[in-house]
Formats: structure tokens, sequence, C-alpha cells
């Protein structure tokens, strides 16, 4: 009999270069995933994902969950259009970083301030990668590529500090690098009620490889509610050097109600189940 891991897989060839981190990312996923199926937080057919387009895009098609393959740019409108229709589900969206923070900057601002109850993993390896290495708004100062031959000059944005002005009530950073940490990142962001953000540090093997091998520069911390330490925390690195201290683990975490609890039409959507058993309450 095949584990509940096992079910989480497809028969996709899977086309990543060999030994990208995205490999490892879609393994934390999925462990994240079979665990919370196992502890019946949520089951199999309540989990929906959407991707965006890009390298990491292609989990869609390795994860045996159902969602929406959706557009560049678009993963949280999309995401927030299959919560709407079924507030039940568990949304979990993956995007890129030129994905969430270049064409899909607006939609990141506005899902903090509505915080809906769903999550977004952002795959960040500070390249365009699968339109051949682009800079995009993570990548350091200097980051030569075919597009930017002179290297690039803005300074890069730091998507912790976006997402504290944001609202998001639950943010948090880890590397990709580190399977186990992951997938329990993960499993808190999922159980989170309300929006929330991980931001995974994802090596690029063909492209950005300057700034690859960053671990010797993490350590985990776990911020609760305190909004001046998590803002701290979000200065100890600033996306563009090769040195300080990257923090990684839950930044922050609040609690505010959530789009559906504020939203009377979505409340009765809830209380109807349509077939889907809330497990959250
Ligand atoms: C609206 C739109 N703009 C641009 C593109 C071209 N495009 C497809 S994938 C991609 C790069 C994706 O980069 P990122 O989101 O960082 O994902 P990665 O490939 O690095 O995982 C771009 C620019 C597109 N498909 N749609
Ligand atoms: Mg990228």
């Amino acid at each position: 009999m095949s584990s509940t891991k096992d079910k989480l897989k497809t028969n996709y060839e899977i086309t990543w270069c060999p030994g990208c981190p995205d490999f490892m990312i879609l393994e934390s996923a999925k462990k994240a995933f079979s665990d919370l199926i196992e502890q019946k937080f949520c089951r199999h057919e309540d989990i929906s994902i959407v991707t965006g387009i890009g390298c990491h895009a292609k989990i869609f098609d390795y994860l045996n969950v159902s969602g929406i393959y959706g557009l560049h740019g678009r993963v949280l409108p999309t995401a927030l259009g299959v919560k709407l229709g079924n507030p039940n589900l568990s949304v979990v969206g993956f995007a890129g970083d030129g994905d969430t923070y270049a064409e899909g900057m607006e939609h990141f601002i506005h899902a903090g301030r509505y915080n809906a109850d769903m999550t977004l993993v952002v795959h960040d390896n500070r390249a365009f990668s699968l339109t051949t290495g682009q800079a995009t708004p993570t990548s350091q100062q200097g980051y030569k590529t075919k597009a930017e031959p002179l290297g690039e000059f803005n300074i890069p944005l730091n998507p912790i500090k976006l997402a504290l002005a944001s609202g998001v009530t639950f943010i948090a950073r880890c590397n990709a690098k580190n399977i186990e940490h992951t997938a329990e990142i993960l499993k808190k962001a999922i159980k989170h009620k309300g929006f929330s953000f991980v931001e995974i540090m994802q090596d690029c093997l063909i492209f950005n490889t300057e700034i690859n091998n960053l671990d010797k520069l993490m350590h985990e911390v776990e911020n609760k509610n305190d909004m001046k330490k998590a803002q701290e925390l979000a200065d100890e690195w600033n996306y563009n050097t090769k040195t300080g201290k990257i923090p990684v683990g839950v930044l922050y975490e609040t609690h505010r109600p959530t789009l559906e609890e504020e939203w009377p039409q979505l409340q009765n959507l809830l209380k109807k189940k349509i077939g889907w058993k809330d497990l959250k309450r």
C-alpha cells in the first residue's frame, strides 16, 4: 500500500536542472502536505495549489493535488479566487521571486492587507531563471546578465520588510537545502489562520551563482507578535551582500480577522461546508 507521501507524487518527468534546490522544495512540500493529511488537519482533496510561470512553477506537474497552473505574476489573485470559491480549502501558492516581486508586486501588498487564509511560498533564486537569468528585484547590485551586461544598478528589495509593512500576519524565511526545517515552516504557515508568506532562499546553479551558498550566514530564530524584533530581524540582511546574518524561521506571526471572517457571504459558504469539512475550527 502506498504511503500518504507517495500519493502526492506524479509520473511526470522532472525537467529541473540536476541538483536544483527546486527538488528540495518539492520534497519539503510533499512532506508538509503528507504530515498535515496524516494529522487530519486537512484531507488530500482539501489542498489546492496555484503556481506562476517559471522554473518554480513546474512544481505544479510534480505534486498530485488539485489547483491551477496560473499566469506569471498572478499567483495571488488566482489563489484568492480559489479561496473565495471554497473557503474550506487549504490554498497554497508557489511563486518565483520575479513572479512575486516584479510582475506580481501589487498583489503581494494587497494580499497582506486582505489577510485571506492562504499561503504564499516564494522560491527566491534571485533571478528570472526560466528566461535565462535576468535580474529580479531581489538580485544583488552588480549582477551581470545578458540583459544587463554592465551589471544591475538598482538596490535590491527586502521582501521581509515589505511584508511587515503590508500587514502580512505570518512571515517566515527558510533555506531550500534544509528540507526538514522548510517542511516544518510550511506546516506552520498552512496552519496559520490568515495570510502566510514563506520566503525560501534558493541557489540557482546556472544563473545568479555569485550569491549561492549563503548557508553559513543563516541562523534559526522564532519570533511571534513582536513587531520591533521582526523589524530588527528583517534589517539583519539587505539582500545585497555576502556578509551579515540571515535569520531563518518564523520572523513574525500575529493574528487579526481574516477576509473570510470579515465577509458575511463567505461566512455563509463556510457554514454550508459544500462537501468539505472545515477542520480548522
Ligand atoms: C506577464 C509575463 N511576463 C513575462 C513572462 C516571461 N517569463 C516567463 S517565466 C519568467 C521568469 C520567471 O522568473 P521567476 O518568477 O523568478 O521564476 P524562476 O524561473 O526563477 O523559478 C518570465 C519573465 C510571462 N510568461 N508572462
Ligand atoms: Mg526566480
